[in-house]
């Protein structure tokens, strides 16, 4: 048994359903591997539709219950699961690096995004704040205030396989939902030590149904929850090919969604940029997560007075970056998922070079010792033209294009000229092209920054993205209100019945 597994408790096999003092799974066994080095990390009991079924009707039971404690109460016990993932937080956080690849100052990263999170959400128990109005109708009181919804589907991908729960779970637990969470079938034991975790803490204040995790075969488990009338709001994290799929089957139920799907996410850099910040923020955009994040930065834009400098520094710098073993001092780029990822960063490449891109660098699987996963390629520097048809299309590994243009508004049309809508950036030192980005006329994406990359948002931000991103907001902001149910309430405190646009409606008693 690994030793990861063994110091976060979690079994062999894993239980692939976990629901209060329930552990279980009846269904195939899933295999987990590191793709670092190919080798077998653990294996999952998965569930089976019978044992979804029964899962979810426990969490609806729970949320008869959990809706009923105080809001601060729960932020109260929110608050002690932040406690217990900080004293987990260098083997889980050790266990997302063996289990996805990515670095392990992200790994850890990853825990500490969850504990942001979790500090974040006890302090919102106590601001889950509705409006009031003044009524147009004489001793009249009209305000609104914010319901729990019920149970919440969360379906997370492999490349954030905790944080982005937590993201979803530390809000609803406070906004009064209980959950079921599908983790990508590429990442399950995370997402068995995270809810383990969870489970424990809930368990001790009586509630140990409100969070539950199902992993499952996609017909037993994914499927039945975009049709299950008792969850009312599906949030889902992955490909816009998966999203669409979510989207259209939730709201042939009326059910709600809350989407964070593909990026493809551009940087600006202008003739007046901090070239040594623009750098640095592409190569971690770029190269971070193995390209593997919706953030990654894939498109970079270079108005044409730097665009020759700044891709010599790229491609020297590309020269240096250590690809190979995550866990590895000095390691900048880790493995991708899994094969079938690496065949996507050749699908791309192909595409690309028949569409007349010129690779600079990388474009290449790499072999030899160290590699022997098959899952490590060649961070990729590609420069093409603004119309490379390739260009519209997400694909999660380490290509970037470099693109050049003549000035801003040519930037900003580029930028905007793709299906997706998630992260943007300039860099620039000039503040009126810095405010003409972020206008209305300006960057069309959820998130657009100055003088900083795409990726690596803080928690305190509304996360997600416009066009084909989806729509949805999550983590900071206002972003709990997505977690609710809106109620509008008017009280007449007079004694007469006015109505409101002065409609006169004469009842003879
Ligand atoms: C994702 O890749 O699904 O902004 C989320 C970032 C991270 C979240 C990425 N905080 O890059």
């Amino acid at each position: 048994m690994h030793p990861l597994l063994q110091q976060l408790g979690v079994a062999d096999p894993a239980p692939g359903l976990i629901c209060g003092e329930r552990r279980g799974g009846s269904g195939a066994l899933l295999e987990s591997f590191d793709p670092a080095t190919g080798k077998l990390l653990g294996r999952v009991q998965q569930a089976t539709r019978a044992e979804y079924d029964e899962v979810v009707g426990r969490t609806e039971a729970a949320f008869a219950k959990w809706r009923a404690v105080p809001a601060p109460q729960r932020g109260e016990i929110v608050r002690q699961i932040g406690d217990e993932l900080r004293r987990s937080k260098e083997p889980l956080g050790r266990l997302v690096t063996a289990e996805c690849g990515k670095l392990l100052t992200e790994g850890l990263g990853e825990v500490q995004e969850m504990i942001d999170i979790a500090d974040f959400a006890v302090g919102l128990s106590r601001q889950l704040y509705g409006l009031t109005m003044h009524s147009e109708r004489p001793s009249h009181r009209m305000y609104e205030q914010w319901h729990p919804l019920g149970v919440v589907g969360i379906i997370t991908a492999f490349n954030f396989p905790a944080a982005v729960w937590s993201w979803n779970a530390m809000l609803a637990a406070v906004c009064g939902d209980t959950m079921v969470w599908k983790p990508s079938p590429k990442t399950p034991l995370t997402a068995v030590a995270v809810q383990q975790i969870a489970s424990r803490v809930l368990a001790k204040h009586g509630h140990p149904d409100a969070m539950s995790l199902l992993i499952g075969e996609l017909a037993d488990v994914g499927e039945p929850l975009l049709d299950d009338r008792r969850v009312p709001l599906v949030s889902a994290t992955g490909s816009t090919a998966m999203g669409r799929i979510v989207g259209e089957r939730v709201a042939r139920r009326f059910g709600r969604t809350l989407l964070e799907l593909g990026g493809n996410n551009a940087i600006v850099v202008l003739d007046d940029a901090d070239l040594d910040l623009a750098l640095r923020a592409i190569a971690f955009g770029a190269v971070g997560t193995a390209g593997q994040r919706c953030t990654t930065t894939r498109r970079v834009y270079l108005q044409k007075g730097i665009a020759a400098p700044l891709t010599a520094r790229l491609v020297k710098a590309y020269a240096t970056f250590k690809v190979g073993d995550p866990q590895a001092p000095g390691t900048l780029v880790g493995p991708l998922i899994d094969r079938a990822a690496v065949a996507g960063y050749e699908r791309a490449l192909a595409q690309i070079r028949a569409q007349g891109g010129e690779v600079l660098c990388g474009a290449k699987v790499l072999s030899g010792p160290g590699y022997e996963s098959g899952c490590f390629v060649a961070p990729t520097l590609v420069r093409a033209r603004h119309d490379l048809p390739q260009l519209q299309h997400e694909v999660f590994a380490p290509i970037t294009y470099l693109i050049e243009v003549a000035d801003v508004d040519e930037a900003i049309r580029c930028n905007n000229a793709v299906p997706q809508g998630l992260s943007s950036a300039i860099f620039t030192l000039n503040l009126r092209h810095a405010e003409r980005f972020l206008s209305a006329a300006g960057s069309d994406c959820g998130i657009a920054n100055v003088n900083i990359g795409t990726s690596g948002a803080e928690i305190g931000g509304a996360f997600g993205g416009e066009k084909e991103t989806g729509g949805g907001r999550e983590a900071g902001s206002d972003s709990w209100k997505a977690y609710m149910r809106r109620q509008t309430c008017t009280i007449n405190f007079g004694a007469t019945l006015p109505l409101a646009q002065g409609v006169q409606f004469e009842v003879g008693s």
